[in-house]
């Protein structure tokens, strides 16, 4: 409608299933499966869906979910529902006591809901797709909004994530890729992909996050941990992290997040990157506490696509629907080259446009305001490049 062209030279393709925005946490629960719906509206308002290669995701199965995971949890994932929770899972009823069987992590964070596997599989599924299509050089960058679950463990649910489609996707990565480096963007700490990862050279971790080990999820992730370093683990410094106070601003974040990208790219030289861009992380979020505005988080995946290096983006966290929405539509123009096209006020028509009442129907509100004072002072950010820098010396044998 607008004249959003097909970036020249390289394919983007996104990959999404409907299904899974129809899938609901409770009514108290902060994670909204359909706010994929409202960033699906904006970007196809703008037209930038013409622009990709679209893909019906398909849920990932069985022998996929356990090349991760182990099957028993898997089996439970797949046969729990709401109404049999009780009598086949006594020992997951509150207040069980006495019993140290499997646990699986489920509780007000990962709750059993209608469809729960439904849901799992096909996100899981689409960022399956997305890296096969990198890997059969099909597409240079490709999207699932719908994965970035970062927090799941081989046999446990953790901070709303079930199944670990980053892990999986970078398993597939690797049948072709001989390194390949993940960036995780969202407020909270990418544990799950850290820990899955921690005994290879072949994937180098890197997440930024609020770090707060008593009061802030999930407590770990502090810069001084860089994977074990018993002299036989080859993952040994391949795992970094970059722990941060309440309020980081955009000049900040940019500066930090290229400070300590470009080393990291430039001393690995991965051949395919995964972006996490978990959307916690810009202000106004209801569980974050950064003060980042789209152009902030945006400009991480502009930075990281100018490497020209094979390309997974997902999504992750983001409890704020309509900044999500903008967020990734953003994000996703970005991808294709279309960013500088995009008239900022929003295309959207009925029914969706009441969403964005609350700044006004733009793409770029001001979401900087300070909630949150910034409490990283450029000392601090400073004495973390010195510190990441050194540990990316211990790369070289
Ligand atoms: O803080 C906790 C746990 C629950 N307490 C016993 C400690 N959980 C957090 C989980 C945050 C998960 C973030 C996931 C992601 O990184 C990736 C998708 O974004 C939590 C919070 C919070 N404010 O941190 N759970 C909830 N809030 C929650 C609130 C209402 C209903 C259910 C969960
Ligand atoms: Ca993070
Ligand atoms: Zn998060």
């Amino acid at each position: 409608r607008n004249g959003i062209s097909r970036p020249k030279g390289y394919t983007v393709s996104w990959h999404a299933n409907p299904e899974v925005e129809k899938h609901h946490f409770g009514m108290a629960h902060p994670m909204k499966p359909w706010r994929l719906t409202l960033t699906k509206e904006i970007v196809m308002a703008y037209g930038m869906h013409t622009a990709m290669d679209t893909h019906l995701s398909r849920a990932a199965t069985v022998e996929e979910l356990v090349e991760f995971h182990k099957e028993d949890y898997i089996d439970f994932l797949s046969s729990v529902t709401p109404q049999n929770l009780a009598t086949n899972y006594p020992w997951l009823k509150p207040g069980a006591v006495g019993y140290s069987g499997p646990f699986f992590g489920v509780g007000e964070d990962c709750p059993i809901f209608d469809g729960l596997f439904e849901y799992c599989s096909l996100y899981a599924g689409a960022s399956i797709d997305a890296a096969r299509k990198l890997t059969s050089h099909q597409s240079d960058i490709a999207i699932n909004w719908s994965g970035g679950l970062h927090h799941a463990k081989k046999a446990e649910a953790s901070g709303f994530c079930y199944i670990n489609d980053i892990v999986l996707a970078i398993l597939q990565l690797l049948r072709h890729h001989p390194r390949v480096l993940y960036i995780d963007i969202d407020v909270h700490h990418g544990d799950g992909v850290e820990q899955a990862f921690w005994s290879t050279d072949r994937v180098l971790t890197l997440s930024f996050h609020k770090y707060d080990k008593e009061t802030f999820f999930p407590g770990t992730g502090p810069l001084d941990d860089t994977g074990p370093t018993h002299p036989d683990n080859p993952g040994a410094h391949h795992s970094l992290n970059v722990p941060l106070n309440d309020g980081i601003d955009d000049v900040s974040y940019q500066w930090l997040f290229e400070s300590v990208v470009g080393p990291c790219i430039d001393t690995y030289r991965p051949t395919a990157i995964v972006l996490q861009c978990g959307a916690d992380s810009l202000g106004h979020d209801r569980l974050g506490c950064f003060n980042l505005n789209i152009q902030g988080h945006g400009s991480c995946v502009s930075y990281v696509k100018s490497f020209k290096i094979p390309l997974l983006v997902v999504g992750g966290g983001g409890y704020t629907p309509r900044n999500v929405a903008r967020a990734w539509a953003h994000e996703t123009s970005i991808c294709i080259g279309a960013d500088k096209d995009l008239d900022p006020t929003l295309p959207l028509h009925t029914p969706f446009r009441h969403h964005f009442a609350e700044e006004g129907p733009t793409l770029f509100p001001p979401l900087h305001a300070t909630r949150f004072e910034n409490k990283n002072p450029r000392t601090y950010l400073e004495s973390i490049v010195t510190a990441i820098r050194e540990q990316l010396r211990y790369m070289h044998g």
